[in-house]
């Protein structure tokens, strides 16, 4: 494994506005770090809005730090156009993890990263990693696409339910379990947090007999769990560090599991490729666009005289001409 490069906070800091700008320079710098970006433990920290992830990563710093390791937290929420600091709640509870050389944190949003956060954060993500940082938690706020896409940027993603928060499993409804290396039922203090742990696990098991088919598709193949029996399902108290000790043993052991296997560490790779090549063509597509045509079937469109599939596959003929 290749020896941290020395950076700053504030060379660190610079840079990784430059990424969420999108500069050319800094999007350099980062490609020529990501050589060494290859030792450090990315973890995604997914759920719906409320459920305790920041309370949680807190926590997971705090035990982090007890076991000797660094740690980055960025924190992105592709809704905002806000960033630099943390957000004002998670500042308050952050404060005492700021004065710690071995933690840094950042939030990220959505300024100048087109087509999305997700490539921003994967080489947000591996400048962290050259720095040193051994964990790297990359906390999403929300749980629509764009937070799926964050998500699967990172190694080891960890899904986070509450109870309480109406009837249904949050993360069902959002169809974030299927990309769940770890599931957490944070709250577990809370009356619910045994149902929400059961209809959890009756998920999970219908995901295994569907899987393929129809509904939940699990375990997938990018964060491979080869079976949903297997997949940890860990019930915390945030505000009260229960369960935390077992939720970072979990991360680890799929953390490592993922440095020993060359198989899915060339998936996850596959996952990022395909990530950065959709947006790639989605870029070169509305370049090569006719506008023109464009407006003309909209029009016909709007007036039902055209349909919008047969418009859609007209544009993407013109674009790549060689298509069905
Ligand atoms: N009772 C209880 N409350 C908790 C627990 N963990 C977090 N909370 C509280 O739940 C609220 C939301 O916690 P956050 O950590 O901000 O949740 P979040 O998922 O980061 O929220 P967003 O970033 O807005 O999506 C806060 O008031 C926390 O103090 C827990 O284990 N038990
Ligand atoms: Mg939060």
């Amino acid at each position: 494994m290749s020896e941290p490069v020395a950076l700053s906070r504030r060379e660190l800091a610079r840079l990784i506005t430059g990424i969420e700008n999108g500069d050319a320079a800094a999007l350099q710098r980062a490609k020529a770090l990501h050589a060494s970006a290859g030792g450090a433990s990315i973890v995604g920290i997914t759920g719906a809005p409320g459920t305790g992830k920041s309370t949680l990563v807190a926590a997971l710093t705090k035990e982090a730090r007890i076991r000797n390791r660094t740690v980055a937290i960025l924190s992105i929420d592709p809704s905002s156009p806000f960033s630099g600091g943390a957000i004002l709640g998670d500042r308050i509870r952050m404060r005492e993890l700021s004065g710690d050389a071995g933690v840094f944190i950042r939030s990220m949003a959505n300024r100048g990263a087109k087509g999305g956060l997700a490539h921003a954060a994967a080489d947000v993500s591996a400048v962290l990693a050259a720095a040193g940082y051994h964990y790297i938690f990359l906390e999403t706020v929300g749980a629509g696409q764009a937070e799926v896409d964050v998500a699967r940027v990172a190694d080891t993603v960890v899904v986070v339910e509450a109870p309480g928060m109406g009837d249904d499993v949050q993360a069902i409804k959002a169809g974030i379990l299927e990309i769940a290396d770890i599931l957490v039922v944070n709250k577990a203090d809370r009356d619910g947090a045994d149902a929400t742990v059961a209809a959890l696990k009756a998920a999970l098991e219908l995901g295994e007999a569907t899987s393929g088919h129809h509904g939940l598709s699990l375990p997938t193949a990018i964060h491979a769990n080869d079976s949903s029996r297997r997949m940890p399902l860990i019930k915390t108290v945030a505000t009260k560090g229960q369960g935390i000790a077992e939720l970072l043993n979990a991360i680890e052991q799929h953390s490592t599991q993922m440095l020993q296997n060359a198989e899915l560490r060339r998936q996850r790779a596959e996952a990022e490729i395909m990530l950065r090549l959709g947006q790639l063509l989605m870029a070169e597509g509305e370049r090569r666009l006719d506008r023109d045509a464009l407006l003309r079937w909209a029009t016909a469109c709007a007036a039902h005289e055209a349909h919008p599939d047969d418009a859609a596959r007209d544009l993407l003929r013109s674009i790549l001409p060689d298509t069905l």
